[in-house]
């Protein structure tokens, strides 16, 4: 047995060495605390109703791949008054419970082993429950541990999936499956919880498939800080608001964004510029953005939808024609609408800023989508037909343009790869090699695109800069100065504000006066002043005139963040501790019901607590044909921003406002470090409560 205990190293004192590795305060009141359970599991037994109203869609293939479960229906946990002595028995017989965490970690996942844990062994003391470690990797190898009470305690409430471990290892063929159903049979188990996202629960609905014939249930739960798994039935009714894990990882982000906040607006020299993640979906961001009210945050889903008006209502007056390339943002536009901003900003003095790009912009950039796509299926196609792998056959940058480069001339595998042609090849070299780079980084074991890996911010941010020196040039791009601190610098200097004021400012009644737009050097503004018969041309330019002009040319200054992996180990907040749980309660009730394929989930998350009502939503139902290694396959549908939704809506609305491009302070809000007391923490997650609203 492995001795954990710390050893008091040489040279430090009993009462240092405990003072240093005390846990802290905040970590024991949390280990502590208990969420609130919904009040169905304080019943002594529940059933299983079908709820048929919830209606959803059939994918043919999940109807062909899935038959087992493919005409699962919503069930919801209701209390059972009367049990008859069968169900009663079923209910408390000592059970074996597998766990796995599956994909990347997020807060509350220990509360869902939590829940899980005192329920099972509420009902029978005997059962027994095992974590697989390092995800379905522990499973396939047969790798886990017992999870006894000791361990859930030191766990309860805490961040990261550390108990047990996650990776992202994916049971993709019949012999996997094969393999670990024989570990789950050698284990005797009952059943099999899956906590994970899309490709988790997609896992889940496979292995339930699998697992039908031997009776080993198998139940998802929905965990990312994405947010993107969110259900709703065929008429829009919302059945899973949000995956647990997304408000504390929101909640983290915003908290360092504030920080950031408080810090640039009192240096005001800054923009900082915040990627947030989110492999895909922007919902991250767009909750941040309702915490923190930066003064820019970009919706990847609303980008895809833009279209360049301009450049439409051109083409139709030219030629009458259609101009197809107005749809969708390029790049390049992107990085003028963030100028306008921060030059509108500028002109009000506030040369600093806050802004939040998602990780997953590029995603909706058709340009780079259209790469992203093509290098997917090259890649794929390439380890396929080679039975190699493409990064360790082509490490370098180099090696890696070259073969592409090959087979846009048609000199690799003729024939297999028609969508790379001289064209795609060109663009492709017009990029930045970072970012070509980083268009060509290994996929995960999912076929996923690792936006994480892609300095997205830097391409961007780097257009934006490069535009920013134009505007400056074109003396577009000045720092407001406030007229009263210009009539005292002039009245220290013995000079006359209002003579000189009409000759330097293009707007000189203003209450924040702009350097006119033709001044953009010390030379540009002597001639200004002796046009304007303000100063002999032999006449030096007098100082406090230099020191006003300077005041006025704006410097663009960075600091880049990335929020990703820290909000991912936060804590979990209020809302997380007591949903996780439940998710473990409603997981415990789902198998001892019988149910397997389903996921289990809360419905009226949005609402208060005492609205919450468990249930299981049917995994085959959610599924649908998807590009991944450049080819259709089956998985669990992403759910990305509706730009129909309250929050969405509200988010436009408001966010002119938050850039405060005005005689105006700024707007920033400090949503406070993650809690997980009631007293001091919000009780969801802002975007769930607009929506709520809606209905
Ligand atoms: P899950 O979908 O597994 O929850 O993970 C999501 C995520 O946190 C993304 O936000 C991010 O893009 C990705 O994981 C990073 O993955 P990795 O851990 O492999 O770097």
């Amino acid at each position: 047995m492995e001795d954990n205990t710390l050893k008091i190293p040489p040279g430090v004192t009993a009462q240092a060495f405990q003072i240093m590795n005390e846990d802290s305060r905040e970590t024991l009141a949390r280990r502590r605390f208990s969420p609130g359970k919904i009040d169905i599991f304080n019943a002594s037994h529940t059933s299983l109703e079908t709820l048929h109203e919830y209606r959803f869609l059939k994918d043919t293939e999940a109807e062909r791949m899935l038959p087992g479960i493919i005409n699962n229906r919503v069930q919801q946990v209701i209390t059972d008054p009367a049990p008859d002595e069968n169900a009663k028995a079923g209910f408390s017989k000592p059970r074996n419970i597998g766990v796995v965490f599956s994909g990347g970690p997020a807060p509350g996942g220990h509360n869902v082993i939590a829940g899980l844990f005192d329920e099972m062994k509420r009902f029978n003391s005997a059962s027994k429950m095992f974590g697989f470690i390092k995800g379905p990797e522990g499973l396939l190898e047969n790798r886990y541990i017992e999870i006894t009470p000791g361990l859930v305690d030191t766990h309860r409430n805490m961040g990261g999936f550390d108990m047990i471990k996650t990776g992202r290892t994916k049971i993709d063929s019949g012999s996997k499956m094969e393999k670990a159903l024989t570990v789950c049979k050698g284990l005797n188990l009952d059943a099999l919880v899956i906590i994970g996202g899309d490709d988790s629960n997609t896992n889940a609905a496979f292995l339930a498939q699998h697992f039908k014939s031997s009776g080993i249930k198998v139940i998802g739960v929905p965990k990312t800080i994405d947010g993107d798994i969110q259900v709703k039935t065929e008429d829009g009714k919302v059945l899973c608001a949000i995956s647990f894990g997304f408000h504390s990882a929101a909640r983290a982000f915003a908290q360092n964004i504030s920080n950031l906040a408080n810090d640039g607006s009192s240096d005001i020299k800054y923009w900082h510029v915040c990627k947030v993640m989110g492999r895909v979906a922007s919902h991250l961001t767009l909750e941040t953005a309702l915490q923190t009210h930066v003064n820019i945050a970009l919706i990847g889903e609303e980008l895809a939808d833009y279209v360049d008006q301009e450049r439409m209502s051109k083409g139709l007056e030219q030629d009458g024609q259609m101009d197809y390339n107005a749809y969708g943002i390029t790049l390049r536009h992107l990085s003028r609408v963030i100028c306008d901003i921060i030059v509108r900003r500028a002109a009000f003095g506030k040369n600093y800023g806050l802004m939040i790009i998602p990780e997953g912009i590029l995603e909706f950039i058709n340009e780079i989508q259209v790469f992203i796509t093509k290098l997917n299926k090259i890649i794929a196609d390439y380890n396929r037909i080679h039975d190699l792998d493409f990064h360790r056959s082509f490490p370098t940058l180099n090696e890696k343009l070259d073969y592409l480069r090959r087979i846009s001339q048609g000199m690799m595998d003729k024939g297999r790869f028609p969508i790379w042609n001289i064209r795609d090849d060109e663009l492709f070299n017009q990029l930045p090699s970072f970012f070509r780079e980083g268009l060509l980084v290994e996929r995960d074991l999912h076929g996923n695109f690792q936006f994480s890996q892609v300095k997205t911010e830097k391409i961007i941010m780097d257009m934006v800069k490069e535009y920013l020196d134009v505007l400056r040039e074109q003396g577009r791009y000045k720092v407001g100065i406030l007229r009263d601190d210009y009539v005292s610098l002039m009245d220290s200097a013995g000079m006359d504000s209002d003579l000189f004021a009409p000759a330097l400012f293009k707007n000189p009644q203003d209450k924040y006066v702009l350097v006119k737009p033709d001044i953009i050097s010390l030379k540009t503004l002597k001639l200004a002043l002796v046009n304007a018969g303000m100063l002999d041309a032999e006449e030096e330019t007098p100082q406090v005139l230099v020191n006003i002009f300077r005041k006025s040319q704006a410097e663009f200054k960075i600091q880049t963040h990335f929020y990703g992996y820290d909000g991912r180990g936060s804590d979990p907040t209020y809302f997380d501790c007591c949903y996780a749980y439940n998710l473990g309660l409603t997981a415990f009730h789902l198998i001892a019901g019988g149910a397997t394929g389903q996921m289990a989930a809360i419905i009226n998350l949005e609402k208060d607590f005492h609205q919450w009502q468990p249930a299981g939503i049917p995994i085959a139902r959610l599924m649908h044909l998807e590009e991944r290694k450049g080819r259709l396959e089956l998985v669990m549908e992403k759910s990305i921003v509706d730009l129909e939704s309250n929050a969405f809506k509200v988010f436009k609305a408001v966010r002119e406002e938050w850039v405060a491009a005005c005689e105006c302070p700024d707007r920033f809000r400090n949503p406070g470090p993650i809690g997980f007391s009631k007293q001091v923490e919000e009780d969801r997650p802002l975007t769930l409560q607009l929506n709520a609203l809606e209905s």
